[in-house]
């Protein structure tokens, strides 16, 4: 039976018209590699965006969670390999919260190592000619929010968890990648999930 992978991307935020991030997911064919996914778009919102992937994941019952999120500045995509129990936003997020120097989830683990295989998604992503690297901090934004939060649900389950960031879209800032590179990518990471 085929595996399942949920993989998300992020409504725009900070000004922004367009997130790549939900842009290119929304565009990934229904099946890569062996797994059959569900694409979902969800809220820049603390609290929010977590809770709307864990009510997807139990209908789906995915195999792998994989999230996107957008990181302008950055010039490689990169898959995170560690999320922190920290909330300290430099912007509000899309429902005007700006949390400080607080917890995502008071009285849990320090952080997290993501569960998905970060070094061999980099080496698949750029055997498909696109720039990749690890990161070592999701930020202390929403994306780290919903990364913290679902490795600390999951945490001693079958169900693995990753999340990827991506750079803006051509276009949209620099440095930059195309859609379909970031597609490309995107296709790549999850072969190697
Ligand atoms: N990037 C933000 C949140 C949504 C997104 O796409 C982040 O890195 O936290």
């Amino acid at each position: 039976m085929a595996k399942r992978l949920l993989i998300t991307g992020f409504d725009p935020f900070g000004g922004d018209s367009v997130n790549p991030s939900w842009e290119c997911v929304s565009k990934l064919p229904d099946t890569v590699g062996e797994y059959v996914l569900c694409k979902l778009q969800i809220p820049t919102v603390f609290g929010k965006a977590a809770e709307a992937v864990l009510t997807r994941a139990e209908e789906f019952r995915p195999d792998v969670i994989l999230c996107v999120g957008l990181a302008g500045g950055r010039e490689a995509v990169t898959p995170e390999r560690i999320a922190v129990n920290i909330r300290d936003a430099r912007i509000p997020d899309n429902r005007g919260n700006q949390p400080r120097d607080a917890f995502v989830i008071p009285g849990a683990p320090a952080a997290y190592f993501a569960t998905v295989p970060v070094a061999d998604m980099v080496k698949a992503i750029r055997s498909a000619g696109i720039p990749a690297a690890v990161a070592n901090t999701a930020g202390t934004f929403v994306c780290n929010d919903v990364l913290y939060t679902l490795l600390h649900r999951f945490a001693g389950t079958g169900t693995r968890v990753g999340f990827v960031h991506v750079p803006y879209l051509t276009g949209q800032g620099t440095p930059s990648l195309s859609e379909e590179a970031i597609i490309t990518a995107l296709s790549a990471a999850i072969s190697a999930c």
